[in-house]
């Protein structure tokens, strides 16, 4: 499903208020995720500690919501946008892309938990359609 151009503004104004807090939702989500979704660890084995809380997580947290704040300014061809990204995670990481909706899963939690009031039903709906879209992009690249 595309986004509408009410979806992009909603997605443009939540992550205006969330951007200053951006490293720390990605941290939170990607903690979250190999907590309640530990098939995800394997891909993190080479890493010290997958802990919540830990370095890495809170290194790697950051690095994704730096992709997704890119991911947000590219709204109209995420498809070219993220294909260098798609091309790593499919060639390189070798990441199987049902993961993608996992993530995007924990970073609607950690929204929901963080922004309880910026996070309408409205936003939420809007915020959900964006990642679905950026999962379909970062999938483009798989065959
Ligand atoms: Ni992902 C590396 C962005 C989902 C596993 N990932 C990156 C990098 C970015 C990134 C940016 C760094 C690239 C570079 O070094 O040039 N990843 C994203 C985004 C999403 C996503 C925006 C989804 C919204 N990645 C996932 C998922 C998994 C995943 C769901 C596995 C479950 N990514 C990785 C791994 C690396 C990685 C593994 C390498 C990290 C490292 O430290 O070695």
């Amino acid at each position: 499903m595309s986004l509408t151009a009410k979806d992009k503004t909603l997605v443009k104004g939540f992550w205006n208020k969330i951007k200053g807090k951006a490293d720390g939702l990605g941290a939170e989500a990607l903690g979250r995720m190999l907590v309640v979704y530990p098939a995800t660890k394997t891909y993190f084995a080479h890493w010290p500690d997958q802990a919540p809380g830990s370095d890495p997580v809170k290194k790697h947290g950051k690095t994704i919501m730096m992709a997704v704040g890119e991911a947000v300014g590219k709204m109209d061809n995420l498809v070219g946008g993220l294909s260098a990204l798609s091309d790593l995670h499919a060639t390189k990481l070798r990441i199987d892309p049902s993961n993608f909706k996992i993530l995007s899963h924990n970073l609607l939690v950690a929204c929901a938990v963080n922004f309880p009031s910026d996070f309408t039903p409205e936003v939420h709906v809007a915020v959900d359609k964006f990642l679905c879209a950026v999962c379909a992009a970062l999938a483009d690249k798989y065959r």
